[in-house]
C-alpha cells in the first residue's frame, strides 16, 4: 500500500490568469501552448472562443489556472454582448490579467477599448502585456511594437503602467515558459487548486462541440463562422461492441442562421460536410481514446445571435 502524504512547498503560488485581447489576437493558441495540450480551439476567424476556457498549467512550485476568454470587441449582436459581458465577469475574478497583442498588427481603437476597461479593473490586480506572434516581425518591428505597447500601458493604465511586456510566440514556443514564470510570480501563495494532470474543467461534450466547429470553421468565410453553433444531442455506447472495442455513436446538430449558409455547410453532395466529419472524428477519437461514429446533422435557427430565447437553447 503506499503511504505519501501529499505535501507543497511553502512558497507554492497557485492562482487564476485571465487572457484577453482583440478577436484573433491568439489567446487561445498560448493557452495551449502554455498547457502543453489542446483545450482550446483556434482558427483565422475573429470570435473563435465563445465560452471561458480553463487551462492548468503545472510547474514544480506553481499551479497557474488560465482563463481563455472571447475576443472582446465593440458588439454588433446579442451574442457580442453575452461574450463581453462574460469577459467583463472573468476579469473581476482573477489574481492576474494577460493581454494579449498581436507583434505583427497596429495597435487600434481595439485595443485600446480594451486598455480601457483593464484600467477600471480594482488597482490590485496587475496586468501584464503579452505581445504574440513574434515569429511573424523581425526584431526591429519587434522592438517597435514593445514601445507601443509599453506606451499605451502608461497612457491608460497610469499611473502603473503595465506589470511587464513580454514578447512571445505560441507558434515556435519562444517564450512561452517565461510567460508562465512571470504570471506564477503574481499569483498568491496557495496549495494547487486542481489534482495534479488535470489539464482543464472543459466538458467531454463541449469539448466535443467544439472541435466539430473548429473543423467546420476551415475554409468558411465572411459571416459564416458568426453564424455557426454546435451543439452534441447523445453519446451513447454502441451495444454489443467487444469490451475491448468499444464505439460511441454521437449524435450532433450544426446549427446556421439561414437556408443558404445550410447549403455552403454541406457542399455539394455532402462532400464538406463528410470532410468535417472526417477531421473531427479524428481528433475526437483521440480525445475519448474510442472509436465513434460521428453523426452530423445540419439545422437552420434563424438569426440566433440576435434571439435571446435561440441564445439560451443554444448555451449562451
Ligand atoms: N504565426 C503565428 N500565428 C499564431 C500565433 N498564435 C496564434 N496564431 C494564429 O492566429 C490565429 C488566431 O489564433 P487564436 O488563438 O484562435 O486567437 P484568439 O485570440 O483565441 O481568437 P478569438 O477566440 O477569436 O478571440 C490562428 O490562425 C492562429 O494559428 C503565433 O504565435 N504565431
Ligand atoms: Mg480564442
Amino acid at each position: 500500500m503506499s503511504n505519501t502524504i501529499e505535501t507543497t512547498p511553502e512558497n507554492f503560488r497557485a492562482g487564476f490568469t485571465s487572457f484577453v485581447g482583440r478577436p484573433n489576437a491568439g489567446k487561445s493558441t498560448l493557452t495551449n501552448a502554455m498547457v502543453g495540450q489542446k483545450v482550446a480551439i483556434t482558427s483565422n476567424k475573429p470570435q473563435t472562443t465563445r465560452h471561458t476556457i480553463r487551462g492548468i498549467v503545472h510547474r514544480e512550485d506553481s499551479q497557474l489556472i488560465l482563463v481563455d476568454t472571447p475576443g472582446l470587441h465593440r458588439p454588433r449582436t446579442l451574442l457580442g454582448q453575452r461574450l463581453n459581458d462574460l469577459v467583463a465577469e472573468t476579469l473581476g475574478e482573477v489574481d492576474a490579467v494577460g493581454f494579449c497583442l498581436p507583434a505583427n498588427e497596429k495597435i487600434g481603437p481595439g485595443d485600446k477599448f480594451i486598455a480601457q476597461k483593464l484600467g477600471g479593473l480594482p488597482p490590485r490586480t496587475p496586468i501584464i502585456a503579452l505581445v504574440t506572434k513574434t515569429d511573424l516581425v523581425n526584431p526591429a518591428q519587434l522592438a517597435e511594437q514593445l514601445l507601443a505597447v509599453t506606451k499605451l500601458g502608461e497612457e491608460l493604465l497610469a499611473p502603473k503602467g503595465f506589470a511587464a511586456v513580454v514578447p512571445v510566440s505560441a507558434k515556435d514556443g519562444y517564450q512561452v515558459e517565461e510567460v508562465a514564470k512571470v504570471l506564477a510570480q503574481l499569483m498568491p501563495v496557495s496549495p494547487p487548486l486542481y489534482p495534479d494532470g488535470e489539464l482543464t474543467d472543459e466538458p467531454e461534450m463541449k469539448m466535443i462541440s467544439e472541435l466539430i466547429r473548429e473543423a467546420a470553421l476551415e475554409g468558411v468565410r465572411d459571416e459564416l463562422p458568426h453564424s455557426l453553433a454546435v451543439v452534441v444531442e447523445e453519446m451513447i455506447p454502441r451495444e454489443d461492441r467487444p469490451a475491448d472495442n468499444p464505439m460511441v455513436d454521437i449524435h450532433v446538430n450544426l446549427y446556421v442562421e439561414r437556408p443558404s449558409q445550410k447549403a455552403i455547410v454541406i457542399g455539394k453532395g455532402g462532400t464538406r460536410l463528410r470532410d468535417v466529419g472526417t477531421k473531427a472524428r479524428k481528433e475526437i477519437e483521440t480525445l475519448l481514446g474510442t472509436k465513434i461514429y460521428l453523426d452530423l446533422h445540419v439545422k437552420v435557427a434563424k438569426e440566433w445571435q440576435r434571439d435571446p430565447k435561440q441564445l439560451g437553447r443554444l448555451g449562451f
